[in-house]
């Protein structure tokens, strides 16, 4: 057994990346899909430089309307931004280092600065090779989808019987029913529920079904939505009856945790599209309500705002059925990792679940799993140095356990 000793932190520091490294990660929350959802599953280099967070920044720094931008294809987006993001000038910004990541993971020289190289790896690729070879380089064993019932494509091969993909879990998403209820009503009537926009008992009756219809066919491993930072709870509003009437009681009854993202203001830039969203503080005390009204409930939570993770430590030391999740989007930056798996750390001990990638393109999960396990290893090495100087002995086994704990037992003994 290799037990560092106090007098050798270049030791712990080694031992913790080693076994942070090779922890295998269980994924919760990303946009990517099982092979056999087709054209959902996003990856290669072009979807790599298309990724809205990098559409954000091009358009800081590149004389081009809108309207010419979104008029090209991928292919030439992608030119586009890496002519102005890579070649002229630094890709500092951690989108654009998360490309040059992949890029040398794949085995690229990422000095080469070829383009056309990178994407003729890509066209003699075959995509379940690719996943094999993507969750092994990230050091992935699974990870969960968002499922969308509401998006056509993606409904009508959850209607087919087709095989599945073990390490890819289902998440039922269901941000159309509570922040879209009139339009979703419309939609859920054409598939043959009975139901009314005035939202009534037999209305509420066959949301809970279509949720329950839904959880059947995806054997999801909780309910989802993105919520604006205005969400707030109890509330009488069409969002707030069905999360209180069906929601939480399907949650209930199947033991599905509902998941929300918290923080997200939808298209204060609609030009942009999608990398249009922004981010605002939300009200904390929606969270201490639902919880505490709802103990036999489990929330997963992740809030966008950077000032909104200190009290939201502090929430889920008061409320175990609370689980807090990831750095979101906006916050997945090293500095912004380091504070709040620091804080969640201090505050929380390992009851937490550190990160999740939120990838949209496969080959994201290299690296944002390379980029955060990298702060994360600095963050335990400090945390465990501080138990050595008082001579707890950390043991290899221990640390293995705890990060575990932190990579996947936190989740699956939370939903169980
Ligand atoms: O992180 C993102 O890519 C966002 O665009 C959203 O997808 C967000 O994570 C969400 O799940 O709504
Ligand atoms: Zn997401």
């Amino acid at each position: 057994m290799n037990t560092p000793n106090s007098n050798d932190s270049g030791n712990l520091k080694t031992l913790v990346s080693s076994v942070v490294n090779k922890t295998a990660v269980f994924d919760i929350h990303t946009h990517i899909y099982d092979a056999n959802f087709g054209k959902l599953l996003l990856w290669g280099i072009d979807e790599l430089l298309t990724y809205h967070y990098l559409v954000a920044e091009v358009f800081r720094v590149a004389p081009i309307t809108y309207e010419k931008f979104w008029t090209m294809s991928t292919k030439e987006q992608a030119d586009y931004i890496w002519q102005k993001l890579f070649l002229e000038r630094s890709p500092m910004s951690e989108a654009c280092r998360g490309i040059l990541t992949c890029i040398h993971a794949l085995g690229f020289d990422p000095a080469e600065r070829n383009l056309n190289k990178y994407r003729a790896f890509f066209r003699d690729m075959k995509v379940s090779d690719y996943i094999d070879l993507v969750f092994s380089k990230a050091n992935v064993s699974r990870v969960i989808m968002t499922n969308d019932p509401f998006d056509n494509h993606e409904r009508s091969k959850w209607k087919k019987s087709m095989k599945r993909d073990d390490r890819f879990v289902a998440a039922l998403r269901i941000d159309k029913l509570l922040v879209d209820w009139y339009d979703a009503c419309g939609t859920l009537s054409s598939w043959g529920y009975e139901v009314e926009p005035r939202l009534g008992n037999w209305t509420q009756r066959e949301i809970r079904r279509f949720l329950n219809d839904w959880a059947k066919t995806m054997k999801p491993a909780y309910m989802a939505a993105s919520l604006p930072p205005t969400f707030t709870y109890p509330e009488d509003s069409a969002c707030g009856k069905i999360i209180e009437n069906c929601i939480l009681p399907v949650g209930k009854d199947l033991n599905l945790p509902f998941a929300m993202m918290i923080g997200v203001k939808k298209l204060v830039n609609p030009d942009l599209k999608l990398a249009g969203d922004s981010v605002g503080k939300a009200d904390i005390s929606v969270i201490e309500k639902m919880c505490s009204t709802h103990s036999e409930n489990k929330f997963l939570v992740t809030m966008l705002s950077r000032e909104n993770q200190h009290e939201l430590c502090v929430t889920a030391r008061k409320f175990p059925n609370l689980m807090i999740f990831g750095c979101w989007w906006f916050l997945n930056n090293p500095s912004i990792i380091r504070e709040m798996t620091s804080e969640r750390i201090e505050l929380l001990g390992l009851s937490m679940i550190p990160q999740h990638s939120d990838a949209r393109v496969l080959d994201q999960l290299i690296y944002k799993w390379k980029h955060s396990r990298e702060v994360i290893a600095e963050v335990l090495t400090e945390k465990y140095t501080d138990l050595d100087k008082i001579g707890w002995n950390i043991r290899e086994e221990d640390i293995k356990r705890d990060v575990e704990i932190l990579f996947g037992k936190m989740f699956m003994d939370f939903t169980v």
